[in-house]
């Protein structure tokens, strides 16, 4: 029976700030939830944002949600095992981010105490997975070019740029005219509208591996009418919050492509359901992230390498995000677009606690009550 759970929001700065269609930003607040069991602990991130741009939650509903829900069922229920807590937390609608957090711990506290990697739990086939980077808008054409020509000079292979209206067809101009033959896809967060189907389908001119939700998160409808008018595969992130969303999108043929989080479908149960069913029905999917520090970082490496995972993931080194990770040793590439999945027990990561302190605005620990 899990005794103890401890919640804290960090705040860290990033190295360069990152912009997309929602805006610009220059850090990063989150919460890490650490789960205590006989004398072992797992730690999960939470990957909920300051304000609700990208989803419904925020850090603070998120800490609410498991303060006031989350935790209390741990305790209630005696849960120790992270699929139970899946199916318990599911009476609890939406709040993904919150489930996925206290989950993520579980399943890291479960591999630590079988003394096993967590993707051996997870049935992953990798010990290395394949990993790009996320560009954001910049200033301008000649900042975006020279940050992307940084990025492939690290070792990066395949480059996702952001994209928002008056920031598209140029911007893929740019970057394909300095890179003709770079594995190249964009991101536009939901920034459009139906009337701009125009412009998206001209984005079928610049070879792209894939466009990313085009559309708000509910329009399933109009990313349906676009793929039938795009050759670019559409791939959906913020659409896919739960197995049935994701059955719909592909069964309406809204999106040739999944963007897997964890933390936007409750969870790594979740994300199961999704994997296997993008994996029986032809989909690839492919490895989101949130700007994660290193043990939500490190969780990624251990899901992305899971047999589906066919397309490379936004995993980049921890100096890409941060000064200083929360983690020691820093998440490096280990070859040319690929990261090691860590070998170690549960994620294979050590926070290292003196930074975690130093970034932590707020700390809670919670005990169960005795039997
Ligand atoms: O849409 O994929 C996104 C970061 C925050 C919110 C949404 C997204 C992103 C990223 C970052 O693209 C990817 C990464 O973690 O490297
Ligand atoms: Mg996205």
């Amino acid at each position: 029976m899990v005794e103890r759970v401890e919640l804290r929001i960090l705040r860290l700065p990033y190295v360069h700030f990152f912009e997309t269609s929602f805006g610009r930003s220059y850090d990063r607040t989150f919460i890490l939830v650490r789960a205590f069991e006989g004398g072992e602990s797992g730690w999960g991130e939470c990957c909920a944002e300051e304000a609700p741009l990208y989803g419904p939650e925020t850090t603070e509903t998120a800490w609410h949600v498991l303060k006031a829900f989350l935790v209390p069922l741990v305790f209630r229920k005696g849960i120790v095992e992270p699929e139970d807590f899946a199916r318990e937390a599911r009476a609890f609608r939406g709040n993904e981010m919150a489930k996925a957090g206290l989950e993520l711990a579980l399943w890291d506290l479960k591999a630590r105490k079988a003394g096993v990697p967590l993707s051996r739990l997870y049935g992953g086939i990798r010990d290395e997975v394949e990993v790009g980077v996320s560009c954001g808008i910049e200033d301008s054409l000649p900042e975006l070019v020279a940050r992307v020509g940084a990025f492939l000079e690290q070792g990066y292979r395949r480059i996702k740029i952001k994209i928002k209206p008056g920031w598209d067809v140029r911007a893929c101009e740019a970057v394909r005219a300095a890179y003709p033959d770079i594995v190249l896809q964009v991101d536009a967060n939901g920034a459009y509208g139906p009337e701009d189907a125009g412009t998206l389908v001209a984005l079928d001119a610049f070879r792209l591996l894939l466009v990313e939700q085009p559309f708000p998160p509910y329009d399933l409808w109009e990313h349906a009418r676009l793929q039938a008018r795009m050759a670019t595969p559409l791939c959906l992130d913020e659409s896919i919050l739960s197995i049935e969303t994701a059955r719909a999108a592909v069964e309406m043929g809204s999106c040739r492509i999944v963007n897997l989080k964890v933390g936007r479908v409750g969870g790594p149960a979740e994300l199961r359901k999704i994997h296997d069913y993008c994996e029986a029905h032809g989909v690839p999917v492919w490895c989101g992230g949130m700007l994660e520090s290193g043990v939500g970082r490190a969780h990624n490496l251990h899901l992305a390498s899971l047999p589906d995972f066919k397309l490379p993931g936004d995993l980049s080194a921890s100096r890409r995000y941060y000064q200083e990770d929360i983690i020691d040793p820093p998440v490096e590439l280990s070859g040319p677009g690929r990261i090691r999945v860590p070998d170690g027990p549960g994620i294979g990561v050590h926070p290292v606690e003196e930074r975690v302190r130093r970034a932590t605005l707020r700390a809670e620990t919670f005990r169960a009550p005795r039997a």
